[in-house]
């Protein structure tokens, strides 16, 4: 059994280098990890079982290498790469590290941030490009306010388009094959972030100059952050041919960004994650967006890694089984029946039916003493998640 819980490349899981490489950093305490060289962390990857390993910029080039010691950087990382096999599917920008952006990247108040942003932005998405990346992630970390004070967040909205555009016209430019993903959080590091959600996310793609090379990265810890339903934040993304990149960890619920492995605290929505994901063929990167307690050495950052592949390996092979649980989908089938009474008013709508649906009759008493038996179909997806059935 425990064989069909090993990862291969058709699963295409990735990390960040800022993931296994994290050294154990807090606002309370020093690193308590050797930081790893990004060839020992593709090494490292490639032990447990990964496919794919993501960076940003200065996770692989320090922000102050000469271009000597990125082009040496370069080319011993492509070595790693080739020698492991391990792909570089998606890239990003650190946009909040440097004290230059305290105020924000692209929605800084400070003109010329606005613009080394760009300009740090466009680097690194040639770096991504020649590494082979085919997504690049937006995390706006920066992006926002302590106090309302500072800055009018409808000028916030309009810098932050002004750049996604801009940079959506470089990609064509160059004729890079790149689709952009933005990653919401709704705070940490800011006190607030603009575009909270993956639902604000959405609604700004809506109003790009090229919406359709822009979609959305959305992590579980950070929608869980706003207390909200993450499942249902992917199926909309999903739904409107959004869903370009995903970041999964764990988190519970309204505290800080904890960034757990994956499927650590809420199995039943991780459950139903990895179900939708599966369900709905979803072809992409699965990320790990997490990290190893600060507890852990080397040898527990690489358990941390192999616990999220397993886990959403597991999952999936749980999603099966709810799939294929005759008592289960004769309940989820029960609860969806009476369609024949109604068949002459469903479908787009006409005069004709809309004026037979007005004159139709309905026995409300009825509908409202129906009972859906959810309670019986938890209780059974719970006992198969709790491994009893
Ligand atoms: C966080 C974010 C980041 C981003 C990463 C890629 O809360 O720290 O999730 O980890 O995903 O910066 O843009
Ligand atoms: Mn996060
Ligand atoms: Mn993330």
């Amino acid at each position: 059994m425990s064989e069909s819980y090993t990862p291969t490349p058709a699963d295409k899981f990735t990390f960040g280098l800022w993931t296994v490489g994290n050294i154990g950093r807090d606002p309370f305490g020093e690193p308590v990890r050797a930081a790893l060289s990004p060839v020992q962390i593709v090494h490292l990857l490639a032990e447990v079982g990964a496919w794919g390993v993501n960076f940003h910029d200065n996770d692989l080039v320090p922000i102050d290498a000469t271009p000597a010691e990125r082009d040496r950087i370069v080319r011993d990382f492509k070595a790693a790469l080739a020698e492991t096999g391990l792909v570089v599917p998606m890239a990003t920008t650190n946009l909040f590290t440097d004290p230059a952006f305290k105020d924000g990247a692209f929605t800084s108040n400070d003109p010329r941030v606005r613009a080394y942003a760009l300009q740090k932005t466009m680097r690194a998405i040639d770096l991504g490009v020649e590494l082979g990346a085919s997504t690049y992630v937006f995390w706006g970390g920066r992006e926002g306010t302590e106090t309302d004070a500072t800055k009018n967040p409808v000028d916030s909205v309009k810098r932050f388009r002004e750049a996604i555009n801009f940079l959506t016209e470089y990609v064509r430019d160059q004729g890079y094959n790149l689709r952009f993903a933005l990653e919401p959080k709704p705070n940490e590091p800011r006190g607030d972030i603009y575009f909270a959600t993956v639902g604000a996310m959405l609604g700004f793609i809506a109003t790009l100059d090229h919406p359709e090379m822009v979609g959305v990265n959305p992590e579980m810890a950070h929608e869980q952050m706003a207390g909200l339903n993450f499942v249902h934040a992917v199926a909309q993304a999903w739904e409107a041919g959004k869903l370009f990149h995903i970041d999964l960890n764990d988190q519970v619920y309204s505290r800080y960004d904890q960034d757990l492995r994956f499927g650590s605290h809420n199995i039943k929505t991780a459950f139903f994650l990895v179900k939708l994901l599966e369900d709905v063929g979803y072809d992409g990167s699965r990320h790990f967006d997490a990290h190893a307690y600060r507890t852990e050495d080397v040898e527990g950052v690489k358990d941390f890694a192999r616990g999220c592949m397993r886990t959403y390996l597991i999952l999936k092979e749980k999603a099966q089984r709810f799939n294929a649980d005759a008592e289960i989908q004769g309940l989820l089938a029960e609860a969806q029946a009476g369609g024949e009474e109604v068949a002459a008013y469903q479908g787009a709508y006409t005069a004709e039916r809309a004026a037979a649906l007005k004159a139709a009759t309905f026995d409300r008493a009825a509908l409202g003493r129906k009972g859906y038996a959810y309670e019986r179909l938890d209780q059974l997806t719970m006992e198969l998640l709790l491994g009893v059935r």
